[in-house]
């Protein structure tokens, strides 16, 4: 028989550990994925975020970047964060085309005037509109990194007009609007993951592709092809998403946290990359890149017939109208 002070202590003792099990369940700890190198600011960024829900969670939630496709190439990961065995994920717009359309309204050619235009449009009602425009397909959209202008490079010659790409070979993203954009121009679009474009380059299985400043230099692809030629067609954003499956498991509060955390990573990421910008660039000057600007009208005409391929719906159009109208 156990007496009444050993029924008080076995009480004592089951409190206490139903409390840690609710502590524990609590805890949350994420992995999250990214194609870039540890250094490139959009990993920084979420690295930031880290640290930012670790203290403010003091320490339940911790999130373990994984940069450098550790976890996969854009495509497979962006599968994998759908189906919850990936919880966060830092992907270009440009894979999430095929997964929800309007994600593929800001890379339109030329959509934005400037990066200051950029910035307005998805910090505002209509960035949320596209990341909430995710939410159908397994994702939810927690906010927008800065990709600067996406421009032509290849290892033949300078482009000056869409007449000198007719025939070239150019990588583009898993996007059906980056192959109508390099067709638009008269070049053969080749669908192909970021992690074989420096081979690809290297033996002539492509002549070229299409990046910003800080992806044509990280990759360094700049080796295996010198002629940088700024068209800037497309800004097509970063986007960091969670995974819905994750998500659900969240209570409100953590979900909050997770959407402050990343708000607050977006200042941290445009400093970054306004920093990584200037040093790519002379980085690729340096190592003996030829870079040229082009006159973007023949480009902005030639791609212009894509805003009625992509923009197909009423909705997608006055996302279009919206984007266009904000001052
Ligand atoms: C980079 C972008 C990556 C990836 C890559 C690519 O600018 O940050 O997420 O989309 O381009 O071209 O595949």
């Amino acid at each position: 028989m156990a007496t009444k002070a050993m029924r008080f202590l076995m009480a004592g003792a089951l409190i206490l550990s139903l409390a840690g099990q609710a502590f524990a369940q609590n805890k949350v700890s994420l992995r999250s994925a990214d194609t870039h190198p540890e250094d490139y600011p959009t990993v920084q960024a979420v690295k930031a975020m880290a640290k930012t829900l670790e203290e403010q969670s003091k320490g339940r939630i911790t999130m373990k970047v994984f940069p450098g496709r550790q976890l996969g190439e854009e495509k497979d990961t962006i599968e994998q964060t759908i189906a919850g065995a990936i919880d966060v994920n830092r992907v270009n717009m440009a894979p999430l085309n095929s997964v929800a359309p309007p994600t593929a309204i800001p890379g339109l050619p030329f959509i934005f005037r400037s990066v200051e235009h950029m910035h307005k449009v998805m910090d505002g009602p209509i960035g949320d509109q596209i990341l909430d425009s995710l939410e159908p397909y397994g994702l939810i959209g927690l906010c927008f990194y800065d990709s600067g202008a996406r421009s032509f490079y290849n290892s033949k010659k300078p482009i000056n007009t869409p007449e000198d790409m007719k025939g070239m070979k150019i990588r583009v993203q898993n996007s059906d609007l980056f192959v109508s954009m390099v067709a638009a121009l008269g070049a053969n679009a080749t669908p192909m993951e970021f992690g074989q474009v420096y081979e690809a380059l290297s033996t002539g299985v492509i002549d070229g592709a299409e990046n910003n400043w800080p992806s044509y230099e990280s990759t360094r692809h700049f080796e295996v092809a010198k002629f940088y030629s700024l068209d800037e067609h497309s800004m097509s954003p970063e986007v960091l998403v969670v995974s819905k499956v994750t998500w659900n498991k969240l209570s409100k509060e953590d979900q909050a946290l997770l959407r402050k955390a990343a708000r607050e990573s977006v200042p941290v990421m445009r400093k970054l990359w306004a920093e990584r910008e200037d040093k790519a660039r002379k980085v690729v000057e340096a190592a003996g890149s030829k870079i040229n600007t082009v006159n973007k009208e023949p480009f902005i005409k030639a791609m212009a017939p894509l805003y009625d391929k992509f923009a197909n719906t009423p909705q997608l159009k006055d996302l279009v109208t919206k984007i266009q109208a904000v001052q």
